[in-house]
Protein backbone atom coordinates (compact mmCIF):
# COMPACT_ATOMS: atom_id res chain seq x y z
CA UNK A 1 0.00 0.00 0.00
CA UNK A 2 2.76 2.22 1.14
CA UNK A 3 4.03 1.94 -2.87
CA UNK A 4 0.74 1.86 -4.32
CA UNK A 5 0.47 5.79 -2.73
CA UNK A 6 3.73 7.25 -3.73
CA UNK A 7 3.19 6.11 -6.81
CA UNK A 8 -0.64 6.96 -7.41
CA UNK A 9 -0.62 10.22 -4.94
CA UNK A 10 -4.13 11.51 -4.54
CA UNK A 11 -6.61 8.81 -6.27
CA UNK A 12 -8.52 8.14 -3.29
CA UNK A 13 -11.29 6.23 -4.47
CA UNK A 14 -8.69 3.87 -6.08
CA UNK A 15 -6.44 3.30 -3.29
CA UNK A 16 -9.34 3.08 -0.77
CA UNK A 17 -10.81 -0.39 -3.25
CA UNK A 18 -7.24 -1.75 -3.20
CA UNK A 19 -6.56 -1.58 0.71
CA UNK A 20 -10.10 -3.28 1.43
CA UNK A 21 -9.07 -6.35 -0.87
CA UNK A 22 -5.52 -6.30 0.18
CA UNK A 23 -6.25 -6.10 3.96
CA UNK A 24 -9.12 -9.28 3.85
CA UNK A 25 -7.27 -11.27 1.62
CA UNK A 26 -3.93 -11.13 3.07
CA UNK A 27 -3.98 -14.00 5.68
CA UNK A 28 -5.14 -16.44 2.63
CA UNK A 29 -2.84 -15.22 0.10
CA UNK A 30 0.27 -15.43 2.58
CA UNK A 31 -0.45 -19.12 2.70
CA UNK A 32 0.18 -19.39 -1.31
CA UNK A 33 4.11 -18.88 -2.24
CA UNK A 34 3.25 -19.09 -5.66
CA UNK A 35 1.37 -16.09 -5.46
CA UNK A 36 4.11 -13.98 -3.89
CA UNK A 37 6.29 -15.96 -6.66
CA UNK A 38 4.09 -14.57 -9.73
CA UNK A 39 4.06 -11.31 -7.90
CA UNK A 40 0.11 -11.43 -8.27
CA UNK A 41 -0.64 -8.78 -5.89
CA UNK A 42 2.08 -6.10 -7.65
CA UNK A 43 0.48 -7.22 -10.74
CA UNK A 44 -3.16 -7.50 -10.10
CA UNK A 45 -3.21 -3.78 -8.71
CA UNK A 46 -2.60 -1.69 -11.73
CA UNK A 47 -4.53 -2.20 -15.04
CA UNK A 48 -3.02 -3.51 -18.19
CA UNK A 49 -4.31 -0.44 -19.91
CA UNK A 50 -5.53 2.60 -19.66
CA UNK A 51 -6.95 4.82 -22.95
CA UNK A 52 -7.40 8.56 -21.88
CA UNK A 53 -8.89 10.51 -25.03
CA UNK A 54 -10.51 13.77 -26.15
CA UNK A 55 -14.27 13.58 -26.91
CA UNK A 56 -15.30 16.66 -28.97
CA UNK A 57 -19.13 17.01 -29.65
CA UNK A 58 -21.38 20.30 -31.03
CA UNK A 59 -24.25 20.94 -28.03
CA UNK A 60 -27.39 22.36 -29.30
CA UNK A 61 -26.64 26.00 -29.45
CA UNK A 62 -23.53 24.91 -31.86
CA UNK A 63 -20.91 25.72 -29.31
CA UNK A 64 -18.29 23.37 -29.40
CA UNK A 65 -17.94 21.44 -26.41
CA UNK A 66 -14.69 19.17 -25.23
CA UNK A 67 -14.48 16.11 -22.65
CA UNK A 68 -12.19 13.61 -21.72
CA UNK A 69 -12.99 10.04 -22.25
CA UNK A 70 -11.68 6.56 -20.61
CA UNK A 71 -11.41 3.07 -20.96
CA UNK A 72 -9.64 1.18 -18.18
CA UNK A 73 -9.04 -2.54 -19.27
CA UNK A 74 -7.41 -4.06 -16.18
CA UNK A 75 -7.47 -7.17 -15.93
CA UNK A 76 -8.02 -10.46 -18.77
CA UNK A 77 -7.08 -13.47 -16.41
CA UNK A 78 -10.47 -14.78 -17.02
CA UNK A 79 -11.62 -13.59 -20.53
CA UNK A 80 -12.27 -10.43 -22.31
CA UNK A 81 -12.58 -6.83 -20.34
CA UNK A 82 -16.17 -6.43 -18.99
CA UNK A 83 -17.57 -3.49 -17.31
CA UNK A 84 -19.54 -0.54 -17.00
CA UNK A 85 -19.24 2.83 -19.03
CA UNK A 86 -19.62 5.93 -16.46
CA UNK A 87 -20.93 9.66 -17.26
CA UNK A 88 -20.30 11.94 -14.70
CA UNK A 89 -18.66 15.01 -14.24
CA UNK A 90 -17.00 13.85 -11.11
CA UNK A 91 -14.98 11.27 -13.51
CA UNK A 92 -11.60 10.78 -13.71
CA UNK A 93 -9.04 8.30 -13.46
CA UNK A 94 -8.87 7.15 -9.88
CA UNK A 95 -12.79 7.03 -10.08
CA UNK A 96 -12.50 4.00 -13.11
CA UNK A 97 -9.20 2.76 -11.54
CA UNK A 98 -11.45 1.60 -8.35
CA UNK A 99 -14.28 0.62 -10.24
CA UNK A 100 -11.93 -1.71 -13.19
CA UNK A 101 -10.43 -3.40 -9.54
CA UNK A 102 -13.44 -3.82 -8.04
CA UNK A 103 -14.67 -5.50 -11.28
CA UNK A 104 -11.71 -8.03 -11.55
CA UNK A 105 -13.50 -9.69 -8.36
CA UNK A 106 -17.02 -9.16 -8.90
CA UNK A 107 -16.89 -10.48 -12.51
CA UNK A 108 -15.01 -13.68 -11.22
CA UNK A 109 -17.37 -14.08 -8.37
CA UNK A 110 -20.45 -14.57 -11.46
CA UNK A 111 -18.19 -17.39 -12.19
CA UNK A 112 -18.40 -16.28 -16.10
CA UNK A 113 -15.58 -15.94 -18.73
CA UNK A 114 -15.09 -12.16 -18.01
CA UNK A 115 -11.65 -10.10 -17.38
CA UNK A 116 -12.34 -6.65 -15.77
CA UNK A 117 -12.75 -3.19 -16.91
CA UNK A 118 -14.56 0.31 -16.98
CA UNK A 119 -14.53 3.34 -18.14
CA UNK A 120 -16.55 6.23 -18.74
CA UNK A 121 -16.48 10.48 -19.61
CA UNK A 122 -16.39 12.97 -17.79
CA UNK A 123 -19.61 14.41 -19.31
CA UNK A 124 -23.15 15.33 -17.14
CA UNK A 125 -25.79 13.98 -18.94
CA UNK A 126 -28.20 16.70 -16.61
CA UNK A 127 -29.94 18.68 -18.74
CA UNK A 128 -28.94 17.59 -21.97
CA UNK A 129 -31.39 17.39 -24.95
CA UNK A 130 -31.55 13.67 -26.65
CA UNK A 131 -29.93 14.63 -29.55
CA UNK A 132 -27.32 15.82 -27.05
CA UNK A 133 -26.70 13.09 -25.60
CA UNK A 134 -26.79 11.13 -28.57
CA UNK A 135 -23.88 13.24 -30.44
CA UNK A 136 -21.67 12.75 -27.48
CA UNK A 137 -22.52 9.51 -27.50
CA UNK A 138 -21.47 9.02 -30.98
CA UNK A 139 -18.39 11.08 -30.85
CA UNK A 140 -16.96 9.00 -27.33
CA UNK A 141 -17.15 5.47 -29.66
CA UNK A 142 -15.99 7.29 -32.64
CA UNK A 143 -12.84 7.31 -30.52
CA UNK A 144 -12.76 4.09 -28.83
CA UNK A 145 -14.57 1.53 -31.29
CA UNK A 146 -11.04 -0.28 -32.67
CA UNK A 147 -10.66 -1.43 -28.83
CA UNK A 148 -13.89 -2.97 -27.70
CA UNK A 149 -15.45 -5.93 -29.16
CA UNK A 150 -17.10 -8.98 -27.49
CA UNK A 151 -13.66 -11.00 -27.72
CA UNK A 152 -12.01 -7.96 -26.08
CA UNK A 153 -14.18 -5.39 -24.38
CA UNK A 154 -17.44 -5.06 -23.83
CA UNK A 155 -18.52 -2.17 -22.23
CA UNK A 156 -22.18 -1.75 -20.56
CA UNK A 157 -23.65 1.10 -18.36
CA UNK A 158 -23.38 2.43 -15.57
CA UNK A 159 -24.28 5.88 -13.85
CA UNK A 160 -25.13 8.06 -16.27
CA UNK A 161 -25.67 5.06 -18.77
CA UNK A 162 -28.77 3.77 -19.55
CA UNK A 163 -30.36 1.84 -22.35
CA UNK A 164 -30.78 5.00 -24.63
CA UNK A 165 -27.03 5.47 -24.79
CA UNK A 166 -26.14 2.17 -24.81
CA UNK A 167 -28.09 2.23 -27.99
CA UNK A 168 -26.42 5.12 -29.47
CA UNK A 169 -23.51 4.14 -28.86
CA UNK A 170 -24.25 0.63 -30.19
CA UNK A 171 -25.30 1.94 -33.44
CA UNK A 172 -22.22 4.01 -33.93
CA UNK A 173 -20.28 0.85 -33.18
CA UNK A 174 -21.94 -1.24 -35.83
CA UNK A 175 -21.89 1.14 -38.35
CA UNK A 176 -17.78 1.36 -37.97
CA UNK A 177 -17.05 -2.04 -37.42
CA UNK A 178 -19.35 -3.35 -39.51
CA UNK A 179 -20.24 -6.26 -37.04
CA UNK A 180 -24.14 -7.09 -36.13
CA UNK A 181 -26.07 -9.06 -33.54
CA UNK A 182 -22.52 -8.77 -31.43
CA UNK A 183 -21.88 -8.36 -27.67
CA UNK A 184 -19.20 -5.52 -28.35
CA UNK A 185 -21.78 -3.54 -25.60
CA UNK A 186 -24.55 -5.11 -23.48
CA UNK A 187 -27.16 -3.69 -22.15
CA UNK A 188 -28.74 -3.04 -25.53
CA UNK A 189 -32.78 -3.21 -25.86
CA UNK A 190 -34.74 -6.18 -26.08
CA UNK A 191 -35.38 -6.87 -30.11
CA UNK A 192 -31.93 -5.35 -31.48
CA UNK A 193 -29.44 -7.85 -29.76
CA UNK A 194 -30.33 -6.73 -25.66
CA UNK A 195 -31.59 -9.40 -23.07
CA UNK A 196 -34.54 -9.35 -21.54
CA UNK A 197 -34.18 -8.85 -17.75
CA UNK A 198 -30.75 -7.13 -17.84
CA UNK A 199 -32.31 -3.50 -17.19
CA UNK A 200 -33.70 -5.03 -13.87
CA UNK A 201 -31.04 -7.66 -13.12
CA UNK A 202 -28.41 -5.44 -11.16
CA UNK A 203 -31.94 -4.77 -8.56
CA UNK A 204 -33.20 -8.24 -9.12
CA UNK A 205 -29.88 -9.97 -8.37
CA UNK A 206 -29.60 -7.32 -5.01
CA UNK A 207 -32.38 -8.69 -3.53
CA UNK A 208 -31.92 -12.59 -4.23
CA UNK A 209 -28.65 -11.97 -2.08
CA UNK A 210 -30.39 -10.01 0.25
CA UNK A 211 -33.05 -12.74 0.64
CA UNK A 212 -30.32 -15.11 1.67
CA UNK A 213 -28.62 -12.57 4.09
CA UNK A 214 -31.97 -12.63 5.58
CA UNK A 215 -32.98 -16.61 5.87
CA UNK A 216 -29.80 -16.66 7.11
CA UNK A 217 -30.74 -15.70 10.32
CA UNK A 218 -34.09 -17.22 9.90
CA UNK A 219 -36.05 -14.28 9.08
CA UNK A 220 -38.21 -13.30 6.19
CA UNK A 221 -38.63 -10.14 3.59
CA UNK A 222 -42.49 -9.94 4.28
CA UNK A 223 -43.04 -6.68 5.47
CA UNK A 224 -39.45 -5.65 6.15
CA UNK A 225 -39.08 -1.65 5.37
CA UNK A 226 -36.35 -1.10 2.30
CA UNK A 227 -34.54 2.22 2.39
CA UNK A 228 -32.98 2.64 -0.99
CA UNK A 229 -30.84 5.25 -2.27
CA UNK A 230 -31.36 6.97 -5.61
CA UNK A 231 -34.01 6.21 -8.39
CA UNK A 232 -31.98 5.15 -11.09
CA UNK A 233 -31.89 1.76 -13.23
CA UNK A 234 -30.58 -0.28 -9.75
CA UNK A 235 -32.73 1.49 -7.47
CA UNK A 236 -35.89 0.58 -10.13
CA UNK A 237 -34.94 -3.18 -9.87
CA UNK A 238 -34.44 -3.46 -6.62
CA UNK A 239 -37.96 -1.71 -5.39
CA UNK A 240 -39.60 -4.13 -8.02
CA UNK A 241 -38.28 -7.20 -6.86
CA UNK A 242 -38.44 -5.98 -2.87
CA UNK A 243 -42.33 -5.11 -3.55
CA UNK A 244 -42.97 -8.16 -5.20
CA UNK A 245 -41.32 -10.55 -2.30
CA UNK A 246 -43.54 -8.79 0.41
CA UNK A 247 -41.35 -5.82 1.65
CA UNK A 248 -42.14 -2.32 1.58
CA UNK A 249 -39.94 0.35 0.19
CA UNK A 250 -39.81 3.27 2.44
CA UNK A 251 -37.54 5.46 1.08
CA UNK A 252 -35.69 6.62 -2.30
CA UNK A 253 -33.72 9.70 -2.94
CA UNK A 254 -31.97 12.02 -4.97
CA UNK A 255 -29.12 14.38 -4.71
CA UNK A 256 -31.89 16.83 -3.70
CA UNK A 257 -33.10 14.97 -0.29
CA UNK A 258 -35.29 12.09 0.44
CA UNK A 259 -38.93 10.68 -0.67
CA UNK A 260 -40.39 9.52 2.55
CA UNK A 261 -43.29 6.53 1.38
CA UNK A 262 -44.75 5.32 4.00
CA UNK A 263 -47.00 2.81 3.25
CA UNK A 264 -44.73 1.61 0.52
CA UNK A 265 -43.53 2.18 -2.89
CA UNK A 266 -46.39 1.32 -5.69
CA UNK A 267 -46.28 0.48 -9.06
CA UNK A 268 -46.90 3.54 -10.91
CA UNK A 269 -44.77 5.23 -8.57
CA UNK A 270 -41.99 1.85 -9.52
CA UNK A 271 -42.72 3.01 -13.13
CA UNK A 272 -42.54 6.96 -13.07
CA UNK A 273 -38.95 6.05 -11.69
CA UNK A 274 -38.21 5.23 -15.62
CA UNK A 275 -39.73 8.85 -16.33
CA UNK A 276 -37.73 10.46 -13.83
CA UNK A 277 -34.33 9.59 -15.12
CA UNK A 278 -35.32 9.88 -18.91
CA UNK A 279 -35.63 13.69 -17.87
CA UNK A 280 -32.43 13.91 -17.17
CA UNK A 281 -33.53 16.33 -14.03
CA UNK A 282 -32.13 14.30 -11.42
CA UNK A 283 -34.66 15.66 -8.55
CA UNK A 284 -36.19 13.11 -6.76
CA UNK A 285 -38.41 15.60 -5.38
CA UNK A 286 -40.54 15.18 -8.68
CA UNK A 287 -41.89 11.79 -7.24
CA UNK A 288 -43.53 13.88 -4.49
CA UNK A 289 -44.89 16.08 -6.90
CA UNK A 290 -46.20 13.62 -9.34
CA UNK A 291 -47.52 11.37 -5.73
CA UNK A 292 -48.16 13.65 -3.17
CA UNK A 293 -50.36 11.63 -0.94
CA UNK A 294 -47.85 8.81 -1.10
CA UNK A 295 -44.38 10.71 -1.07
CA UNK A 296 -43.21 13.13 1.15
CA UNK A 297 -40.20 15.17 -0.03
CA UNK A 298 -37.49 16.03 2.31
CA UNK A 299 -34.87 19.07 1.35
CA UNK A 300 -31.24 17.88 1.93
CA UNK A 301 -31.27 14.77 3.77
CA UNK A 302 -30.75 11.27 2.57
CA UNK A 303 -32.05 7.86 2.72
CA UNK A 304 -30.85 7.01 5.93
CA UNK A 305 -32.80 9.36 7.84
CA UNK A 306 -35.85 6.95 7.04
CA UNK A 307 -36.08 4.03 9.86
CA UNK A 308 -36.06 1.14 7.80
CA UNK A 309 -34.99 -2.65 8.57
CA UNK A 310 -32.87 -2.99 5.41
CA UNK A 311 -30.71 0.00 4.11
CA UNK A 312 -29.39 -0.53 0.36
CA UNK A 313 -26.82 2.11 -1.43
CA UNK A 314 -28.04 2.22 -5.01
CA UNK A 315 -26.78 5.65 -6.13
CA UNK A 316 -22.80 6.56 -5.73
CA UNK A 317 -19.65 5.45 -4.51
CA UNK A 318 -19.36 6.51 -0.63
CA UNK A 319 -22.53 7.94 -0.18
CA UNK A 320 -22.78 6.40 3.48
CA UNK A 321 -20.19 7.36 5.92
CA UNK A 322 -19.92 6.69 9.64
CA UNK A 323 -22.72 8.92 10.66
CA UNK A 324 -25.21 7.87 8.04
CA UNK A 325 -24.15 4.06 9.91
CA UNK A 326 -24.92 5.35 13.18
CA UNK A 327 -28.46 6.95 12.28
CA UNK A 328 -29.05 3.60 10.98
CA UNK A 329 -27.92 1.66 13.41
CA UNK A 330 -29.76 3.69 16.02
CA UNK A 331 -33.22 3.18 14.39
CA UNK A 332 -32.43 -0.55 14.49
CA UNK A 333 -31.55 -1.37 10.82
CA UNK A 334 -31.45 -5.16 10.77
CA UNK A 335 -29.40 -6.06 7.31
CA UNK A 336 -27.06 -3.55 5.23
CA UNK A 337 -26.48 -4.15 1.52
CA UNK A 338 -24.42 -2.21 -0.81
CA UNK A 339 -25.79 -1.90 -4.29
CA UNK A 340 -23.52 0.63 -5.31
CA UNK A 341 -20.06 0.35 -6.11
CA UNK A 342 -18.26 1.10 -2.71
CA UNK A 343 -21.36 2.75 -2.13
CA UNK A 344 -20.25 2.54 1.85
CA UNK A 345 -17.31 4.72 3.46
CA UNK A 346 -14.45 2.49 5.39
CA UNK A 347 -15.61 3.62 8.54
CA UNK A 348 -19.28 3.25 7.54
CA UNK A 349 -18.55 -0.92 7.24
CA UNK A 350 -16.46 -1.17 10.15
CA UNK A 351 -19.38 0.35 12.38
CA UNK A 352 -21.72 -2.30 11.27
CA UNK A 353 -20.12 -4.73 11.25
CA UNK A 354 -18.99 -4.14 15.09
CA UNK A 355 -23.05 -3.83 15.83
CA UNK A 356 -22.48 -7.22 14.04
CA UNK A 357 -25.21 -6.32 11.43
CA UNK A 358 -24.77 -8.91 8.29
CA UNK A 359 -23.24 -6.02 5.86
CA UNK A 360 -23.21 -7.23 1.89
CA UNK A 361 -20.42 -5.84 -0.07
CA UNK A 362 -21.36 -4.72 -3.50
CA UNK A 363 -18.82 -6.26 -5.52
CA UNK A 364 -20.84 -9.28 -4.79
CA UNK A 365 -24.54 -8.03 -4.05
CA UNK A 366 -24.49 -5.85 -7.20
CA UNK A 367 -23.04 -8.58 -9.15
CA UNK A 368 -26.20 -9.63 -11.12
CA UNK A 369 -25.72 -6.70 -13.65
CA UNK A 370 -23.20 -7.71 -14.87
CA UNK A 371 -23.33 -11.52 -14.72
CA UNK A 372 -26.46 -10.77 -17.17
CA UNK A 373 -24.32 -9.16 -19.53
CA UNK A 374 -22.30 -11.99 -19.74
CA UNK A 375 -25.63 -13.81 -20.27
CA UNK A 376 -26.57 -11.46 -22.87
CA UNK A 377 -23.13 -12.10 -24.87
CA UNK A 378 -23.78 -15.57 -24.80
CA UNK A 379 -27.23 -15.14 -26.12
CA UNK A 380 -25.86 -12.64 -29.10
CA UNK A 381 -22.76 -15.43 -29.73
CA UNK A 382 -25.40 -18.37 -30.33
CA UNK A 383 -28.11 -15.52 -32.20
CA UNK A 384 -30.68 -16.43 -30.15
CA UNK A 385 -32.82 -14.71 -27.41
CA UNK A 386 -33.83 -16.31 -24.17
CA UNK A 387 -37.07 -16.30 -22.08
CA UNK A 388 -37.19 -13.58 -19.49
CA UNK A 389 -38.12 -16.96 -17.40
CA UNK A 390 -34.49 -18.79 -18.64
CA UNK A 391 -32.55 -15.32 -17.42
CA UNK A 392 -33.85 -14.67 -14.32
CA UNK A 393 -33.75 -18.75 -13.07
CA UNK A 394 -29.58 -18.46 -14.80
CA UNK A 395 -29.19 -15.13 -12.69
CA UNK A 396 -31.26 -16.33 -9.82
CA UNK A 397 -28.70 -19.39 -9.44
CA UNK A 398 -25.63 -16.66 -9.92
CA UNK A 399 -26.78 -15.00 -7.46
CA UNK A 400 -27.32 -18.19 -4.52
CA UNK A 401 -24.05 -19.26 -5.99
CA UNK A 402 -22.10 -16.14 -5.12
CA UNK A 403 -23.65 -16.03 -1.92
CA UNK A 404 -22.69 -19.42 -1.16
CA UNK A 405 -19.06 -18.10 -1.55
CA UNK A 406 -19.36 -15.62 0.45
CA UNK A 407 -20.63 -17.76 3.44
CA UNK A 408 -17.96 -20.50 2.60
CA UNK A 409 -14.97 -17.62 2.50
CA UNK A 410 -16.62 -15.32 4.86
CA UNK A 411 -17.49 -17.57 7.64
CA UNK A 412 -15.37 -16.48 11.00
CA UNK A 413 -14.73 -18.34 14.20
CA UNK A 414 -18.04 -17.27 16.09
CA UNK A 415 -20.05 -18.63 13.33
CA UNK A 416 -20.96 -14.83 11.72
CA UNK A 417 -20.27 -14.11 8.69
CA UNK A 418 -17.94 -11.59 7.27
CA UNK A 419 -19.25 -11.18 3.47
CA UNK A 420 -16.58 -8.57 2.32
CA UNK A 421 -13.75 -11.32 3.19
CA UNK A 422 -15.84 -13.58 1.62
CA UNK A 423 -16.64 -11.83 -1.36
CA UNK A 424 -12.58 -10.31 -1.54
CA UNK A 425 -11.37 -13.97 -1.05
CA UNK A 426 -13.63 -15.47 -3.27
CA UNK A 427 -13.14 -13.39 -6.26
CA UNK A 428 -9.59 -12.90 -5.49
CA UNK A 429 -8.39 -16.45 -5.44
CA UNK A 430 -10.09 -17.99 -9.07
CA UNK A 431 -8.35 -14.60 -10.70
CA UNK A 432 -5.26 -15.29 -8.91
CA UNK A 433 -5.30 -19.09 -9.70
CA UNK A 434 -5.41 -18.11 -13.80
CA UNK A 435 -2.84 -15.36 -13.75
CA UNK A 436 -0.64 -18.32 -12.20
CA UNK A 437 -1.57 -20.64 -14.59
CA UNK A 438 -1.48 -18.56 -17.46
CA UNK A 439 2.44 -17.51 -16.73
CA UNK A 440 3.97 -14.41 -16.24
CA UNK A 441 2.75 -12.30 -18.71
O1 LIG B 1 -20.78 -1.95 -12.01
C1 LIG B 1 -21.20 -2.79 -12.80
O2 LIG B 1 -21.04 -4.00 -12.61
C2 LIG B 1 -21.89 -2.33 -14.01
N1 LIG B 1 -22.05 -1.13 -14.17
C3 LIG B 1 -22.36 -3.31 -15.04
C4 LIG B 1 -21.23 -3.78 -15.89
C5 LIG B 1 -21.61 -4.64 -17.06
O3 LIG B 1 -20.72 -4.89 -17.88
O4 LIG B 1 -22.76 -5.05 -17.18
Amino acid sequence: MANLEAKHPGENEYLQAVREVLETIETEYNKHPEFEAAKIVERIVEPDRIFKFRVVWVDDKGKTQVNLGYRVQYNAALGAYKGGLRFHPKVNESMLKFLGFEQIFKNSLTMLPLGGGKGGADFDPVGKSDAEIMRFCQAFVYELWRNIGPDQDSPAGDVGVGGREIGYMYGMYKKLAREHSTGALTGKSYGWGGSLIRPEATGFGAIYYVERMVKEKKDTMKGKRIALSGFGNVAWGAAIKATELGAKVVAISGPDGVCEIEKGITKDMIDYMLEMRASNRNKVEDMATKFPKLAKFTAGKKAWSVKCDIAMPCAFQNELDEKDAKELLKNGVKYVAEVSNMGCQPGAIAAIQKAKVPFGPGKAVNAGGVATSGLEICQNAEHRNWTAEEVDKNLHTIMNNIYDMCVEHGKEKDGSINYVKGANIAGFMRVAKAMVAQGII
